[in-house]
């Protein structure tokens, strides 16, 4: 069966207007949009999602900045899908994401407690099927 991952645009990407242009090289790559949802996300959403980063210093922050705006939520489809798409979002840190992906392309830091890096996707297909759980149950 071909593989399905979560995609979040984070609200950065959406504040800034990025969403079409992220949308955009998830499809030129070939991949499929097979559900895509503006959600404003709530805490009892962001904890589970981010379930195994709670109690780190950047928890908080993270959950606050997820919380600042609207997120666009996409379950993506393709072979390889995970692996394909964490390949195009580039490296969590902005400043040092290679360039040609969307965190090294469209992504900067800006001096805060949380890293605004513009996208999220599913790490393996266990927190796949579980975060798709999470935003479209
Ligand atoms: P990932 O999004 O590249 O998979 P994770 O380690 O799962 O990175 O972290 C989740 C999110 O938490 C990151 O995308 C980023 O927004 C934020 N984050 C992770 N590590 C740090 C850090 O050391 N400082 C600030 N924010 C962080
Ligand atoms: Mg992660």
């Amino acid at each position: 069966m071909t593989q399905r991952t979560l995609v979040l645009v984070k609200p950065d990407g959406v504040q800034r207007g990025l969403t079409g242009q992220i949308l955009a090289r998830i499809e030129a790559k070939g991949y499929t949009l097979a559900q895509l949802e503006l959600v404003t996300a709530t805490r009892e959403i962001l904890e589970r999602h981010y379930e195994e980063h709670q109690g780190k210093p950047f928890f908080e922050p993270l959950v606050e900045f997820m919380l600042s705006g609207p997120v666009v939520a996409a379950v993506v489809e393709g072979d390889r899908v995970i692996e394909g798409f964490r390949s195009l979002a580039g490296a969590t840190e902005p400043t040092t994401a290679a360039p040609g992906t969307i965190r090294g392309d469209l992504g900067r830091d800006w001096g805060e407690k949380v890293q605004k890096n513009l996208v999220h996707g599913s790490d393996s297909p266990e927190s796949a099927e579980r975060e798709i759980g999470i935003w479209f149950s």
